[in-house]
């Protein structure tokens, strides 16, 4: 059966699962829900994700939010990317929620004061402090990537997943951010997979 992801493709956590949906083929429709689009609020969509937050996904009767436990659900039912080493596995968890909960944090105040609130709600010094707390934080990443193809080394993970889809905001915020020499290299690799085409660099901005 179709998997049914609700979300609208702008959302980065959105893109996650969309993006792992395409590197591994799983069959699956996106339903526009959040932002602009709605539904989230609706009391028959907080009975599925009572945080009215997206990505939510219905796997044939099994709902499921939360994007990076979503993406680490869907690669161990396919037994696709899957990792066996625990140490591994613990550093791809690190590096997911690094991204998803520490990078994201910041990027999420840009996103806010530069699109999504009124104009006169937006504030520019938000915006500088969350822009340094960026470059703060991918610095850590470019020396991760300096001397690896992938976050993990040589092979393509979950790890680089939430961190591309929020590399990829930083960079459609006009970051500079040619001093990253390992993550520029990185980011190229990834551009390379269809995947990532389809899910992340192709996707429309926020509020769309
Ligand atoms: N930690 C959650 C965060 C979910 C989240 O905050 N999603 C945002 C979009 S990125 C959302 O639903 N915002 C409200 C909306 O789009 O209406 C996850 O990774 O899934």
């Amino acid at each position: 059966m179709t998997l049914k992801i609700y979300g609208r493709k702008s959302s980065c956590n959105v893109q996650k699962v969309i993006w792992l949906c395409s590197e591994i083929n799983i069959d699956c429709e996106t339903l526009d829900y959040g932002g602009k689009y709605g539904g989230t609020k609706e009391q028959s969509f907080k009975n599925l994700n009572p945080n009215g937050t997206v990505p939510l996904i219905d796997d044939d009767g099994f709902f499921l939010y939360e994007s990076n436990a979503i993406i680490k659900y869907l690669s161990n039912k396919y037994n696709r990317l899957s990792l066996e080493n625990r140490k591994i596995i613990a550093l791809r968890d690190q590096w997911m929620d690094w991204a998803g909960f520490t990078l994201a944090a910041p990027c999420a105040i840009i996103t806010l004061n530069l699109i999504l609130l009124p104009p006169d709600k937006r504030d520019p010094n938000k915006v500088l402090k969350a822009k340094d707390q960026v470059l703060t934080l991918l610095k850590i990443l470019d020396n991760q990537l300096i001397n690896n193809k992938f976050i993990l080394g040589d092979e393509f993970s979950l790890a680089d997943i939430p961190a591309g889809c929020w590399y990829n905001r930083c960079l459609k915020f006009d970051f500079d951010l040619s001093q990253f020499e390992g993550i520029s290299n990185w980011g190229a690799r990834l551009s390379e997979k269809k995947s990532y085409q389809n899910a992340v660099l192709s996707a429309p901005m926020p509020p769309d």
